[in-house]
């Protein structure tokens, strides 16, 4: 699909992600376009949530499109194609989380490929956002000031060796808690050393920010912050409270 077709798919550009509690999991992701609407958990590429150059000049267009359109793409494609004909087939992606160390190590990497790389888009947004009082309280309780919060969660994404990504999580017990994953590992996964509920995730992949930074991952970190879309992060946040 070239970029004008993308846009005309996409509709208005809004696409939105809204984690619902299931009593016995941790939400799933309903995708809101109408066109792909269904009521089954079905897995489903969605559209990105804003255009290409939405997050200029702190992530480019050229990565962003790569990115979406190739790299998430194929996690898209061939996770379907490792739980095709199984039984993972009719199970949503958290179900099949909770129990990935049972499954195809196709299924554990493009599975979380599939489904982190969706937390990320919806996780960022154009133009700078703040947390509520309330969310900043709620950070500070833990992590002893925002400050502290943004240092300890950065600290996470540019030490992560090699591929992974940094995570702020709901732990068990409620409480919040950083840590990061190795390769498309997540919170959700009975294999991860860091368990819990992804609040907000940053892509440290090379691909992610190579093309604008080289080598330098610090810069791209600390330049997420101009887009963390913080009205999403308070939404999984109460989400989780609630589970
Ligand atoms: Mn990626």
């Amino acid at each position: 699909m070239d970029r004008r077709n993308f846009i005309k798919s996409a509709g208005a550009g809004t696409l939105s992600f809204v984690f619902i509690g299931k009593a016995a999991g941790t939400g799933i992701i309903k995708n809101n376009n109408a066109m792909e609407q269904n009521n089954s958990n079905k897995i489903l590429f969605p559209d990105l949530p804003y255009a290409y150059d939405a997050l200029e000049p702190w992530i480019d267009a050229r990565t962003m499109e790569i990115h979406y359109d190739k790299h998430h793409r194929a996690y898209f494609n061939n996770f379907v194609n490792a739980i095709k004909g199984t039984s993972a087939e009719n199970l949503s992606a958290e179900k099949i989380f909770e129990s990935v160390s049972s499954y195809s190590e196709a299924v554990r990497n493009n599975g979380g490929g599939y489904y982190n790389h969706i937390l990320f888009w919806n996780n960022m947004a154009k133009g700078l956002s703040t947390p509520s009082s309330e969310m900043v309280k709620v950070l500070e309780g833990t992590f002893g000031s925002f400050e502290k919060f943004k240092e300890l969660f950065s600290t996470a994404a540019k030490t992560r060796f090699g591929s992974g990504w940094a995570w702020l999580y709901m732990a068990p017990g409620k409480k919040l808690a950083i840590g990061s994953s190795p390769n498309q590992d997540n919170p959700l996964m009975d294999i991860s050393q860091i368990k819990g509920i992804p609040l907000l995730t940053i892509d440290v992949w090379e691909h992610a920010y190579y093309l604008k930074y080289q080598n330098r991952r610090p810069e791209y970190v600390d330049n997420f912050w101009n887009v963390v879309n913080w009205k999403e992060v308070e939404a999984r946040y109460r989400n989780a409270l609630s589970l």
